[in-house]
This record gives C-alpha cells, structure tokens and sequence, in this order.
C-alpha cells in the first residue's frame, strides 16, 4: 500500500468507527490518536516521501488528523458534558424554577366576595373618607348626644375643637351618599373603621367592615330578610340555616342580628359557637325615620333597610381563623394560605 492509500484507509475506517459507548471512544483514541498508533506513525515516516510529492500528501494527512480529532473531541463532549461547563448554556433537565407572586389578603378576598354577591343583586360601591366629623360619624345615625361611643374611651378623635375622629363604621359612607342623591339608592360601603379599643385575639384597633343600604318606596323589612338569605346561600353554602333575633342599633328600628349554625361543627355544639349551635354573621334593620330626615329623604315617602358585617368576622368562620390580629401582621406564612 502507498503511503497516501493508507491515510485514505485510515480516514475510511476512522470514518466508520462507531463511537456509541464511552468504551469505543477509548478505543478509537487508542487506534487512531496515540503516539504508537498508525496515523501517528505516518508524521514520522512523511520526510521519506519524494519532495515533489510531500507537500500535498503531508496536507491530506493533516485533514485526516484534524477529522479525526474533531470525532473524538465532539464525542468526548456528549460523554462528558455538564451544562456549568458552557456559559450561557442551560439544563433543560432541571426542576422548574417558580417566582414567588405576591396573593391577595384573605380582608381582599372576603370583600371581593361580598361585593361579587351583593353586585348580582343591582348593589354598587360608595366610599368615603376614613376621618369623619362627629355629624357624619355620630349625630346623623340618630346617636344621642350621650351615647357610649362618642367617649373617647371608644373612639380615636384627632381635633377635639372640631370633633373629628377616625370613623367607627362605614355608615357616614351612606349618610353622604343619601345626602347627595335621592332614591332608589342601592349601595355597598367596604372600608376600614377604628375603634380605641385593647387589641386581643377578638379585637383590633382598627378592622373592616362592609355595610349595606337599599332605599326606595314600600321597601320592607322582607325585602330585608330574602336579601340577607340569598346572601348567606351564597356565601355559606346553600344548606346554611338562619335566624333573626331582635337587637339594637340607633340607626334602624326595627334592629336585628342575623346568625348561621355554626360552620365549624354544624350546629352540634363546640368552642367557636360556645355550644349554642349558632354563629352571629351581622347586624341590620329598617333605616330609622330620623336618619332618612337627617339626609333630606322624606321618610313619608320612602322606607330602606341597612346591614353591617366585619369582614374578619366573616373570614374567621369560613376559614376557621381564631386570632384576628393574624390579619395584621403579614406574616407570610398566614397569608400565603388563602
Ligand atoms: C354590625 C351592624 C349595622 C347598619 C349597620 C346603617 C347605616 C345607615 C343607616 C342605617 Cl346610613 N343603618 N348601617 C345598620 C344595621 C347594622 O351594622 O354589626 N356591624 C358590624
């Protein structure tokens, strides 16, 4: 064989040598790249070669080389391959990487909720500012002068001279509205009230609150009652009972709090319902005539009914919270489960 059929040889079965283990790599490192092997051989034998020939022999056997090479190296790489190795190069092979997103607050969720419901039934939102004056907060709701709440034991005034405080309700809400427009109102106030009271498990100095109010002509206290149904079956579930039992509000007569049997054992009797079986979700009743009179609505002519609920509250017995501050001090490892 001349020198030149042998390189083609060796190139024909470097060519055909299949690498398919790290086994045969080795191998053909072995026969076809170490000093002792024939192509390697030939480097040594190429000075033999008559001059007019060498040059373009020496180039064939050079390509051949670098062939070679370039088969064991991108081999090699395949075999050996670690996705660090390579900028720029990613490992589909890894565990997907997840962002941490932000969630809603559970207050949120509860009030989205509420607002869904209410929003089927023709009700919109209405806010208002969170500091009040005393007519707004106070005296246009029929509170008398006397009253409790307007201690500053119960309530944050922030300029005695002028009586402003940091609103205990979302009512002076409505008040604004009805002062403002006549009926038919339909309206819904979510927003956060403040109360001077000792923070524990059952309290906040400030919480939420979303209160209710429909008025027009011959609105009655049964309009009141199908409404607050169709709300508790939607929020609570359809097989939820309810009972009304009289109370007391300055602002509405008659007043009246609305419970559910307990959604934590199902009226059987345990330590959220204090074995009554039963849960209070709100209060409401019939606007009082001298609120409506207050607002410029003639109470002669028109009737409505209100209703208010904490949004803690409602939280609390759907998701089974027993601490209300938990509401308040984002620690994520609460929030992340709603
Ligand atoms: C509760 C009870 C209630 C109202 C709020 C209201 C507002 C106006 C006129 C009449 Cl402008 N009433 N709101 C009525 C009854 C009850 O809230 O337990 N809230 C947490």
């Amino acid at each position: 064989m001349s020198f030149k059929e042998r390189v083609r040889k060796i190139k024909e079965d470097a060519e055909k040598f299949a690498l398919l283990t790290r086994e045969d790599l080795e191998n053909y490192r072995i026969k076809f790249l170490v000093k002792k092997s024939e192509m390697m051989e030939l480097f040594n034998i190429i000075k033999d070669i008559a001059p007019e020939d060498r040059k373009e022999t020496g180039r064939l056997l050079n390509e051949v080389k670098k062939a070679i090479e370039e088969k064991y190296k991108s081999q090699h790489e395949v075999f050996n391959h670690k996705p660090q190795d390579k900028k720029n190069s990613q490992d589909l092979t890894l565990p997907p990487f997840y962002a941490n997103k932000g969630s809603r607050h559970p207050i949120a969720i509860i009030k989205n909720k509420i607002i869904e419901i209410f929003s089927k039934i023709g009700f919109i939102i209405e806010e208002g500012p969170e500091i009040e004056d005393d007519w707004h907060n106070f005296s246009a709701l029929n509170f008398p002068d006397n009253h409790p709440a307007r201690d500053m034991q119960d309530t944050f005034f922030i300029n005695m001279e002028d009586q402003l405080a940091l609103r205990t309700h979302t009512s002076s809400v409505q008040i604004r509205t009805m002062q403002s427009q006549q009926p038919p109102i339909r309206i819904l106030a979510p927003g956060r009230v403040y109360r001077n009271e000792a923070v524990s498990a059952r309290a906040n100095c400030f919480f939420h609150q979303i209160e209710g109010l429909y008025i027009d002509e011959k609105v009655s206290f049964a309009d009141l009652k199908q409404t607050l149904f169709y709300f508790v079956k939607e929020m609570y579930g359809d097989d939820i009972e309810v009972r009304f039992r009289p109370s007391y509000f300055p602002f509405t007569e008659p007043s009246a709090e609305m419970d559910i049997n307990c959604t934590i054992c199902r009226g059987k009797g345990c330590n959220v319902c204090k074995h009554t079986g039963w849960l209070e979700i709100l209060g409401c009743g019939m606007v009082h005539p001298n609120v409506l009179k207050n607002c410029g609505i003639d109470p002669e002519r028109y009737s409505g009914f209100a209703f208010g609920m904490g949004i803690e509250r409602q939280s609390m017995l759907l998701n089974g919270v027993n601490d209300l501050r938990t509401f308040f001090e984002n620690d994520t490892r609460f929030l992340r489960q709603f």
